[in-house]
């Protein structure tokens, strides 16, 4: 079993990862991003899939046209945990 996020590894997310915001329903974070089309859009979602391979931890996502919208939490915790959080710092590399 993966341990969930401990409530001040929670509170340090506003400033380790400043472009993410818990979700609403969930023990999740997720991020929203806008490119300048949707080749663009894709082309970034290959590059998050290649990282979430590496990772063996694989996001929530769905894409509409431009715009991609990651939601990341771990099914093996049944929450938040370090994976999301080192998923999340790797993905803020490529954007
Ligand atoms: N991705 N988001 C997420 N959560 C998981 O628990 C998970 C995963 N990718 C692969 C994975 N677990 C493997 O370790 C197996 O548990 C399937």
């Amino acid at each position: 079993m993966i341990p969930r996020l401990t409530d001040a590894e929670r509170a340090a997310l506003v400033d380790l990862l400043p472009e993410w915001s818990l979700a609403k329903d969930r023990d999740a974070i997720e991020r929203r991003f806008a490119f300048a089309d949707f080749s663009e859009a894709f082309a970034f979602m290959t590059r998050v899939a290649l990282l979430a391979e590496k990772h063996d931890h694989h996001p929530e996502w769905s894409n509409v046209y431009n715009r991609v919208t990651i939601l990341l939490s771990t099914h093996d915790a049944g929450g938040l945990s370090a994976r999301d959080i080192r998923l999340a710092e790797a993905i803020d590399g490529l954007a």
